[in-house]
């Protein structure tokens, strides 16, 4: 069980991460118009894990006894800019979900609630994961600078992104 305020946090932190597919949905789009198709691959992974984000709110909701109160989406942007600054935007909002995350965190410390503070335990290592991620490619984005070459390059690592869908809890 969790109280009516947790539940409308939690229901909140759906939206967010439902906007964040939204968003790199719309990042790998405008990728693949700028024939970036390894940044486009990567954002479509990228989108794919924010819906299992989504998915585990919907999911853990529904195990404490509410429901997903499904809000209206914000439209994401339609135009980025370079891909640098496309992953610095990226790098930007996981920042921001990571606060998110914390802020949740503190609540159900706050109300001594065990069971959502283990639920959002996934969501504080995997936030370090994304920060980390977007760090490593903005890095190397930076040392090729006006390189179309090196822009290429790392192009074709980002292809190499696959999708795992999150492991079940134990
Ligand atoms: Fe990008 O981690 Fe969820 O939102």
């Amino acid at each position: 069980m969790i109280s009516k305020k947790m539940a409308q946090t939690l229901n909140k932190q759906l939206n967010n991460e439902l906007y964040s597919a939204y968003l790199y949905l719309s990042m790998s789009s405008f990728t693949t118009f700028i024939g970036l198709k390894g940044a486009a691959n990567w954002f479509m992974v990228q989108y794919q894990e924010e819906m299992t984000h989504a998915m585990k709110f919907y999911d853990y909701l529904n195990s404490q006894g509410e429901h997903a109160q499904l809000a209206a989406i914000a439209a994401p942007p339609t135009e980025f800019g370079t891909l640098l600054s496309m992953f610095e935007q990226t790098l930007k909002h996981e920042q921001f979900i990571t606060k998110c995350i914390n802020d949740l965190m503190d609540q159900a410390v706050k109300e001594k609630d065990h069971a959502t503070q283990i639920f959002l335990q996934w969501f504080v290592t995997e936030q370090i994961e994304e920060e980390g991620n977007d760090n490593d490619i903005i890095a190397r984005l930076k040392l090729v600078g006006d390189s179309t070459q090196g822009l290429m390059m790392i192009d074709r690592d980002l292809a190499a992104r696959v999708f795992t869908p999150p492991a079940a809890p134990a």
